[in-house]
């Protein structure tokens, strides 16, 4: 794949996730959390918002003493105070960047900075300009610019171009966009600003919509070389584009997206794990690509097609991006084959009678318990093979159609014999 398609991966867990609710990090955990981004590959490690805290700016000074391949960028608004600090923090990394940035919307000039649009332009290029004294690599984003007048944020863009700016990144602060006026979005500030060819744009979309991946993409088809993106998706309010779905997006639809990126994909997982643990904040069991259901199959149907062919209802590998496979989660829509197969991973050879006697029994539980765990498998097949051994616990013999749980209480009684093969839940 050409340079040209190359997309930089710039991670900002550890700023704007991390300022999320709930979210908050010790300066050791950030430390821990960016050599876990450095293994999996990305490009740029925002690291944090320096003027925040102390702590903030002493954890964005360690990770960029300690972590030496990926660029490490900080955070500050275009205020001498927070451009100094950052450039502090940034000093002792091999690669630092500072990002800048300023609203660049009415709304937010008038209702918030209560700034006119030549105020606001003034004090971006200052910035930059500030901000190029201490690093050859300055990033400026113009906040809300999605909401922002065009002919405006064009001047703004052009501005800090100028002024030396190398990355001009985009954000839909908001997460109002969509993936249509995104495209068209980046497409036309590239055509109209003078230079645009010479800095590297890039997109940083919010997802109180659920467009956030969507709209990402559609940035980098309209020319955007960089997503800022986070691990899990969190950030703000709803959170930020989840890296895992940018990178898988663009490894499993190679033929639609071709653009490719440093990620290793099998460190997706292992990252995914490190932000839960060290938040307390797990993601939700159907989030895309690294929740706990992304890779299991329950219904029956599909648990029969995944076992004669993974294909059949699989786009990716749970191992391609480093996740456990265990795709055979049994409950009462599964079907005697998955059944049958997770007793032989557990050493449990049955078949015929016994095997339909167990089946039953485990659907009893699965009724009443939603899931049925390796426990429940080797309790039931016990408890089947004492009872058709005419053997109790007190050596009284015992007829084995009484089980200890009711066999004909469950869904699979009333069911052809086939679909007791394959199981029930829907097929499509
Ligand atoms: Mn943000």
């Amino acid at each position: 794949m050409s340079e040209q398609n190359r997309v930089r991966i710039f991670d900002t867990t550890l700023r704007d996730g991390e300022q999320a609710p709930g979210f908050s990090l010790r300066p050791s955990e950030k430390l821990q959390l960016a050599r876990q981004l450095d293994l999996l590959g990305v490009d740029i490690i925002e690291a944090g918002f320096p003027i925040a805290s102390p702590a903030d700016a002493e954890a964005v000074r360690r990770i960029a003493t300690e972590i030496r391949r990926p660029i490490i960028a900080c955070l500050a608004r275009c205020h001498r105070a927070d451009l100094e600090k950052a450039a502090w923090s940034i000093e002792p990394a091999a690669r630092g960047r500072i990002h800048t940035f300023i609203a660049t919307s009415d709304l937010h000039l008038q209702a918030k900075l209560r700034m006119t649009r030549e105020q606001c332009l003034e004090n971006a290029i200052d910035a930059v300009r500030y901000a190029r004294q201490h690093t050859d690599d300055v990033q400026f984003s113009a906040e809300d610019a999605t909401r922002s007048d065009l002919d405006f944020l064009c001047r703004v863009v052009e501005g800090v171009i100028k002024a030396g700016a190398t990355t001009i990144n985009l954000p839909d602060t908001v997460g109002f966009t969509t993936p249509d006026d995104t495209r068209e979005f980046f497409e036309g500030i590239r055509g109209r600003v003078p230079n645009a060819d010479t800095v590297v744009f890039s997109t940083h979309c919010h997802d109180d919509l659920g467009l956030a991946v969507a709209n990402s993409i559609a940035a980098v088809q309209g020319g955007a070389r960089q997503v800022e993106c986070t691990i899990n998706g969190i950030g703000e309010r709803a959170g930020n584009a989840a890296l895992e779905e940018i990178v898988m997006a663009f490894h499993v639809r190679s033929d639609r997206l071709p653009y490719s990126v440093g990620v290793d994909h099998r460190q997706i997982y292992p990252s995914s794990e490190m932000v839960t643990g060290l938040t307390g904040q797990g993601v939700q069991v159907n989030k895309a690509i690294v929740g706990r259901n992304a890779f299991a199959h329950e219904a029956g149907i599909h648990q029969d097609g995944m076992l004669k062919d993974r294909r059949t209802y699989e786009i990716m590998r749970a191992e391609d991006v480093g996740a456990p496979w265990n795709p055979l989660v049994l409950g009462k829509h599964s079907g005697r084959h998955a059944v049958q197969k997770r007793c032989a991973e557990l050493g449990l050879t049955i078949e015929g009678a016994e095997l339909l006697e167990v089946y039953r029994a485990l659907m009893a539980i699965a009724d009443e318990r939603k899931i049925i765990n390796d426990n429940d498998i080797v309790a039931t097949v016990s408890g089947v093979r004492t009872l058709s051994n005419g053997q109790t616990s007190t050596g009284q013999a015992q007829p084995a159609a009484t089980a200890a749980v009711d066999p004909f209480d469950t869904p699979s009684t009333a069911a052809p014999h086939a679909m007791q093969e394959s199981g029930y839940g829907h097929g499509v």
